[in-house]
């Protein structure tokens, strides 16, 4: 068995070399998860040198150590944010105890389960963009995809340190499970619906950053109020990377946008024909895109009544994102009105705290629209983007399989079925989006469906070399 030496390999704020189960356990999972990056990691690109940003401790310094890395060499680190001093559960019905430094029994299963499911969607992500790097349209955008990528890797990381430091034998043998499941496959696809779509353009790996890893955000918030403190802190840290995330995705679709509206410009058109001839996207087709992904998503929210919301929430183990936000910590006397296929309903506000995330979430992904329809109306064109409704292409929850439009609203199956790809991209749209991409792998020279980005990686030039292909 390989001997590690952690403060150099992998950097950490948990004493890995001071605990020896803890450190054969990783050590033993470690060269899993390397096959596993070379096999499911982003294909072909091993030798290059990618600027990248890795994390070596927690403070405001080390979070962000810039430097050129062979991925394979990426130094996946764990960290856990600060502790608070004496902190107490912030809801529930155990409200006001001290926060469990260790699993109580009778919530081990629950908390793996949520580990897990947490766990799966890291190296599902990283499955799904596979491919992409061959299709880059800038070195900025192939670094960027990198760096989300590693930083993937380092939140599996962060979930198997939980189940291997906090679940004995059951946590090691989640953590091999987490390697052996795979985005797409028919037999041990990811756990939940939208880790297993395709990602094999760069207008999903936007919409995907924009929207799916917003759903991360929410999940990562709510964790981070868990009573299970090391679940809160490690959530804490996380969340600092998320954010880059999020900014790929809504630069990214910002200079899609961009890029169109010169063209439109140019032409003095919206017709979307011309505008794809001219080779951009087309706004009705990023509407379709942002429909698809925005739509799979809300699933990710899981449904609208829930027991399991309830229970997890009443027992401490997730709240709600930013819990001080609110006055009642407890719920046991509220209702929220849902509506619901039958008509409107009062639900126990416990049972709906699933919907009451959603609709944060919802609200929080209108920014970018804001901002994307701002650029649309100085160009003096009067097509909005949208967001579809939460009813909308349900996979999970009261409105599933149901004929509802992209508005909310309930039609006929008829006229469903013959919108639908009006509604979502087409096989067409598909093949004309992946028709634009090729791959542009000059410093500082861009795809022409996208705009450049308005400043590069750490006050280094957008022309800067951010990807050494050898
Ligand atoms: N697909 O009561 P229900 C991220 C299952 S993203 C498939 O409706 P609940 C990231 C559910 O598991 C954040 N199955 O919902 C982003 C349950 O099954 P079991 C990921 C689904 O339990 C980008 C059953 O349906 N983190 O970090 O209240 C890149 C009934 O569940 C789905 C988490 O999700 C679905 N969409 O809430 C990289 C946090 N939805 O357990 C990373 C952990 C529901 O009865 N997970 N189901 O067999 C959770 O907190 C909860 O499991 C859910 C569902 C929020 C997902």
């Amino acid at each position: 068995m390989s001997s590690i030496d952690y403060a150099e390999k992998i950097p950490n704020n948990v004493n890995i070399g001071g605990e020896r189960t803890l450190q054969r356990a990783l050590e033993h999972w470690q060269p899993h998860f390397l096959q596993w990056w070379h096999e499911m990691g982003p294909s072909d690109f091993e030798s290059a040198d990618v600027y990248l940003r890795t994390a070596i401790s927690v403070d405001a310094q080390g979070w962000a150590h810039y430097g050129a890395v062979h991925m394979p060499d990426y130094r996946w680190g764990i960290f856990l944010a600060d502790p608070v001093a004496d902190r107490k559960i912030g809801f529930g019905d155990r409200m006001g105890e001290p926060a469990w430094q260790q699993v109580p029994g009778e919530y081990r299963s629950t908390l793996r389960r949520l580990i897990v499911t947490q766990g799966d969607t890291e190296p599902a992500s990283v499955e799904q963009q596979r491919l992409l790097g061959h299709s880059c349209p800038s070195l900025y955008d192939l670094r960027n995809l990198f760096q989300i990528n590693v930083e993937e890797g380092r939140h599996l990381w962060a979930m198997v340190y939980l189940l291997h430091a906090y679940f004995g034998r059951d946590g090691r043998e989640e953590a091999e499970e987490l390697l052996a499941r795979h985005s797409g496959d028919r037999d041990k696809p990811r756990i939940l619906t939208t880790f297993n779509e395709p990602i094999s353009d760069w207008l999903s790996l936007y919409c995907f950053t924009y929207f799916t890893d917003r759903d991360g955000k929410y999940q990562l918030k709510s964790f981070a109020e868990s009573a299970f403190d090391p679940l809160s802190r490690t959530c804490r840290f996380m969340l600092t990377e998320e954010a880059h995330h999020m900014f790929v995705g809504e630069t990214g679709i910002g200079r899609v946008v961009k890029r169109t509206l010169e063209v439109m410009k140019e032409l003095g058109t919206d017709d979307p024909a011309r505008i794809r001839a001219h080779g951009a996207v087309d706004l009705p087709t990023l509407q379709r895109y942002l429909n698809f992904w925005c739509s799979s998503s809300l699933d990710l929210f899981g449904s609208e009544i829930s027991s399991n919301s309830a229970a997890n929430f009443a027992s401490g183990l997730k709240g709600r994102p930013d819990e001080a936000q609110y006055e009642d910590h407890v719920l046991r006397e509220k209702t929220m009105k849902l509506l619901m296929p039958e008509g409107e309903q009062d639900v126990p506000m416990l049972n709906a705290l699933n919907e009451v995330m959603r609709e944060s979430y919802l609200k929080d992904c209108e920014i970018g629209l804001k901002r994307w329809n701002r650029q649309i109306e100085r160009a003096g064109f009067d097509l909005r983007l949208t967001l579809p409704s939460s009813r909308f292409r349900r996979s999970i929850g009261a409105w599933v399989g149901l004929p509802v439009d992209p508005q909310g609203k309930l039609v006929s199956k008829e006229l469903f079925a013959k919108s639908l790809g009006s509604w979502i991209p087409s096989e067409a749209d598909r093949a004309f989006v992946h028709s634009l991409m090729k791959r542009v792998a000059e410093p500082g020279k861009m795809a022409a469906w996208i705009a450049p980005p308005e400043r590069g990686i750490n006050n280094l030039p957008v022309e800067y070399e951010y990807v050494k292909l050898h």
